[in-house]
């Protein structure tokens, strides 16, 4: 089936390529050498479902199994690269989806185990948490870590409002990421700190921001690239100073220095794919070494068993408190 698309894809059909930069129900604004073509699906794309991602190392349960799941499934991500076939002029309909150099996805809403993908093609996860306004919570941070390690995707974490930062709180949450080898970037929209770096940071790639309600993603996204007129909010006043969801659906906007970023509505967008018990310190980049040299090897969940090598490296200080304690938080289901 694949192979087939793709030889038809040499030939003439593929001039007729373009990404998926936004989408509304059955509904997908493809862009193509700088135009917009507002396409539909193919009744054949729908009927056999397509789903471009069969490949032996995908986590069982990733396909769309009935047509009736295209409904809660929407076999085109944003990001997605697509072929198609023009129709009236400004229009077209999709048939075939390019197959995904990699994915951000969840499990999808209902009970069966099926995966929504969000963003596909996409070079790196940039995390964003601010200084204040919402308060951090880091442990929300290592959930996303957790979530883009399963992936296979690299993360950017990014500190905003640092214009209303503890600079002590901060340094030690830098010291700590980078000692990991992440990349920390510190950012305020308010004061441009950060924003030249940010740019660098994005130049070229396609990201996606994550990160709560109210840090402040689209206002960093307009600093980077004044003009793009990406909608920002106020942060809801309350005790919490949680936002309000500004924006509300995921949409590709593309840099005039190179790269395009994906801005996500403030949710808890992705999750972990059926990642158990022990196999979770795998993606903890400072307990994977130590993954199988516990008295109970591979079985130990890191938790209470005597001869724990991780609780170990904990006692020892070569461990952060607080990455063990998200790692806890994770094994018991707990929600950040
Ligand atoms: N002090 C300060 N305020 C900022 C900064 N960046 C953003 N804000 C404010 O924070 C509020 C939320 O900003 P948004 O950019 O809409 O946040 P968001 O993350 O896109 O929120 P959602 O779209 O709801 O997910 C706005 O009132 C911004 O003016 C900053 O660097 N410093
Ligand atoms: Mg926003
Ligand atoms: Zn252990």
């Amino acid at each position: 089936m694949l192979l087939e698309t793709q030889s038809q894809l040499s030939g003439e059909d593929a001039r007729f390529t373009g990404m998926v930069i936004r989408k509304a129900p059955g509904i997908y604004h493809v862009e193509r050498e700088g135009e917009l073509i507002v396409c539909t699906i193919s009744n054949r794309l729908r009927k056999t479902l397509l789903y471009p991602i069969a490949d032996a190392s995908s986590v069982p349960h990733q396909r769309v199994q009935a047509v009736k799941d295209i409904d809660t499934v929407d076999p085109i991500a944003i990001g997605d690269r697509v072929a198609f076939r023009p129709a009236e002029p400004g229009k077209g309909v999709i048939t075939e989806v390019l197959p995904r150099r990699s994915r951000l996805s969840r499990p999808a809403a209902g009970n069966k185990p099926l995966e929504h993908v969000l963003v596909a093609n996409l070079d790196q996860v940039v995390a964003i948490f601010a200084a204040a306004r919402p308060q951090p919570r880091w442990n929300l941070l290592d959930r996303y870590l957790v979530s883009a390690e399963s992936s296979d995707l690299d993360t950017l974490i990014v500190i905003t409002k640092m214009d209303l930062a503890d600079e002590a709180e901060i340094e030690s949450v830098v010291e700590l990421y980078t000692s990991l080898g992440y990349r920390v970037l510190l950012t305020s929209s308010e004061t441009g700190e950060g924003i030249d770096a940010m740019r660098d940071a994005l130049s070229d790639k396609l990201s996606v921001f994550v990160g709560k309600s109210g840090v402040g993603k689209t206002s960093l996204l307009n600093a980077v690239q004044p003009g793009l007129g990406a909608r920002v909010g106020a942060v809801s006043e309350g005790k919490s100073g949680k936002g309000k969801h500004t924006t509300t659906t995921m949409e590709l906007f593309k840099l005039d220095f190179g790269g395009a970023v994906v801005d996500t509505p403030g949710i808890r967008i992705f999750g972990i794919w059926e990642v158990d018990g022990s196999d979770i310190a795998l993606y903890f980049r400072e307990m994977a070494p130590l993954v199988g040299r516990c008295k109970f090897g591979v079985s130990c969940e890191h938790d209470h068993e005597p001869g724990c090598a991780i609780r170990a490296a904990v006692e020892a200080g070569n461990i952060h408190p607080r990455r063990y304690e998200s790692y806890l938080r994770m094994l018991n289901g707990e929600l950040d």
